[in-house]
């Protein structure tokens, strides 16, 4: 049948081109694909295409040298697949995958993950991204001052990964870090180092760091954070927009009151929404309020919608959200247990 090759074909069909040209060069950890004859006629290449999934390349690892070769030569497509183990390193990769391909690094066994362990919580991050489309998956980060950090990597997906013994941040969408999401996960004992910087999640750059600050469209969905996570438990700051999350829980045990941290949730940005979320203030005298909205920037903090979140704030005096001066949110059908202080600034309930 003869096969009309769209610009998706033509997309698909340069990058196994490069997929199997990189093969060639690659060290022999890579287990090239076949390669088929007479791949130029355009039978081959719907042949191909047909067999795209199958194509790409796996990348087995088991060392940290492996897991090192593999960040860097990756290509679009790739899927490096670490067996079980601890890899000791800091580990970075900047190749970029594709939205059609992306590259992903994940446990060989799910219910035997990697563990990826920096040098020290101290200093140096578990894994950095600078590439876009990636995806990190089912595997364990510990040891490093941060445990996985996206600079200008937009439309990565982390899933399914549990985060520890982190001296700051857990995880971090720096620098330009777009579209990104964070699901299913697990994020506990942060700030062992630096409990005023340890946010379990940390959604773009305080005013005057010499990052790009526009972080828009983050998801964190799914995630369990807490305990001993030592500064918010997401901190969304300002000039980034449109940060979701939902369906996260939060177990207090552990926020610090460090570097003002006593909410689960600080929004400094625009456009948040904050929805079907679970709070336990477990008893925490530092936590003062559930959610806060702050201005830093003129223009920021504002047009945040806070819905259906449930907190357990064991008091009556600590707010659901405190909206201080400047900031402004929408909300409604949230629940406080025990009856109490719901919202304080410009909150609109609808
Ligand atoms: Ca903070
Ligand atoms: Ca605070």
């Amino acid at each position: 049948m003869k096969t009309k090759l769209t610009p998706q074909r033509l997309l698909r069909k340069s990058l196994l081109s490069a997929a199997l040209l990189g093969a060639a060069f690659a060290p022999a950890m890579y287990a090239a694909a076949p390669l088929e004859s007479g791949a130029l006629a355009d039978q081959a290449a719907a042949g191909i295409e047909e067999q795209a999934a199958g194509s790409l390349r796996t990348v087995s690892c088991s060392s940290v040298s492996c897991l090192q070769n593999a960040l860097k030569n990756a290509l679009p497509g790739d899927r490096i697949l670490l067996a079980p183990g601890t890899y000791k390193g800091t580990f970075s990769s900047a190749v970029n995958g594709t939205k059609a391909n992306p590259i992903t690094i994940e446990s060989r066994d799910p219910a035997n993950q990697a563990l990826l362990s920096g040098t020290s919580a101290g200093g140096g991050y578990c894994l950095k991204i600078t590439g876009d489309n990636w995806v990190i998956k089912n595997l364990k980060f510990t040891n490093a001052q941060k445990g996985i950090i996206l600079d200008n990597s937009n439309d990565t997906l982390i899933s399914g990964v549990e985060v520890y013994g982190i001296g700051y941040e857990g995880v971090h969408f720096r620098d330009g870090s777009s579209r990104g999401i964070l699901e299913n996960s697990y994020i506990h004992d942060t700030g062992t180092v630096n409990k005023g910087f340890g946010e379990g999640v940390y959604v773009g750059s305080a005013e005057g760091a010499s990052y790009n600050q526009t972080v828009n469209d983050t998801i964190i969905r799914g995630v369990r954070i807490g305990p001993n996570v030592t500064a918010e438990h997401i901190d969304i700051k300002e000039r980034t927009s449109g940060t979701l999350v939902e369906n996260c829980i939060f177990n207090g045990t552990g926020i610090s009151g460090e570097n003002y941290a006593d909410s689960f949730i600080d929004v400094k940005g625009n456009n948040a929404v904050i929805r079907n979320n679970t709070g336990w203030r477990n008893g925490n005298t530092v936590i003062t309020d559930a959610f806060q909205l702050h201005q830093i920037v003129a223009g920021w903090g504002v047009n945040n919608d806070f819905s259906g979140n449930t907190v357990n704030l064991d008091q009556s005096s600590a707010y659901v959200i405190n909206a201080s001066q400047g900031t402004e949110a929408k909300a409604h059908d949230n629940v406080r247990n025990p009856a109490g202080n719901m919202y304080k600034g410009n909150v609109t309930t609808y």
